[in-house]
Formats: C-alpha cells, sequence, structure tokens
C-alpha cells in the first residue's frame, strides 16, 4: 500500500514564483548598469603593490614587458623590494611610507621579498609585450 505522503506534490506558491522573477529582475538590472559604468571608468590602470604590515599585496601578479609597477607603502613598518631571483634585479631604499616604481622591460617570472621579514614575498610575472604589428588571431 502506498504512504499518501509521498504522492503529495505540492505546487510552488505563486507569491515565491513572483518573488523569484523580481529578484532576477534586479540581478539583471544591477549588472547592466555595472557594465555601462565599467565602460565609462576605462582608462587601465597601472598595476599597483602595496607593501602592507607585513605582507606584499597582491602576491602574485602578472603584466606585460615594459609595464611599470609602484609599489605603495601603506603600513607602519620599515619595509624594501628586493629581487631575489628573476631577468632583472633591482631594491628598493628601506622605506615606512611612500612608493617605488619600477619598469619591468624583460619577460620572465621575478621573485620578490621584503628583506626584513622573512614570508614577505611575492612573484611577478611579466610576459613578453604584443608585438605591436601583429594581430591575435580570434579565439574560438
Ligand atoms: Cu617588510
Amino acid at each position: 500500500m502506498l504512504d499518501p505522503s509521498t504522492r503529495r506534490l505540492r505546487p510552488l506558491p505563486r507569491a515565491a514564483a513572483i518573488g523569484a522573477v523580481l529578484v532576477l529582475t534586479a540581478v539583471l538590472g544591477g549588472g547592466l548598469a555595472g557594465a555601462t559604468s565599467a565602460a565609462k571608468a576605462k582608462p587601465p590602470q597601472p598595476p599597483k603593490v602595496s607593501l602592507g604590515d607585513n605582507v606584499f599585496k597582491p602576491t602574485k601578479l602578472t603584466v606585460a614587458a615594459g609595464t611599470t609597477v609602484t609599489f605603495t607603502w601603506t603600513g607602519s613598518n620599515t619595509h624594501n623590494v628586493k629581487v631575489t631571483s628573476g631577468p632583472q634585479k633591482f631594491k628598493s631604499p628601506n622605506q615606512s611610507s611612500g612608493t617605488y616604481m619600477f619598469r619591468f622591460t624583460k619577460a620572465g617570472t621575478y621573485k620578490i621579498v621584503c628583506t626584513f621579514h622573512p614570508g614577505m614575498e611575492m612573484t611577478l610575472k611579466v610576459n613578453k609585450a604584443p608585438a605591436s604589428t601583429t594581430t591575435t588571431p580570434p579565439s574560438s
């Protein structure tokens, strides 16, 4: 004999269905508004790395060759930026505020550390700059 409770299919209450449609509309509307404002504020921001206490942010960054990266001291401790391995080597002064800029012209992987704080490190990958005369084939 069948248990009557298993056959009872409850239809979705109408109010719940209307609610779902309203939520979907709100999401779509918000998404469109976001896309419009993003298209307006288009100027590409130069990549930035911040030096907090005691961490680089981000810890992984990829840029194209020829890109100038700005390191900004946001913490209160003294930090520096030093390449321990990579195609180009540099070391910033020891600073507790301000910025340091470096233009990465050689492709490769750069291991960057702060010499004061073990574990305060990041990886910066520099990709070959795209040749200006060639066009990238459409991805399919
Ligand atoms: Cu540090």
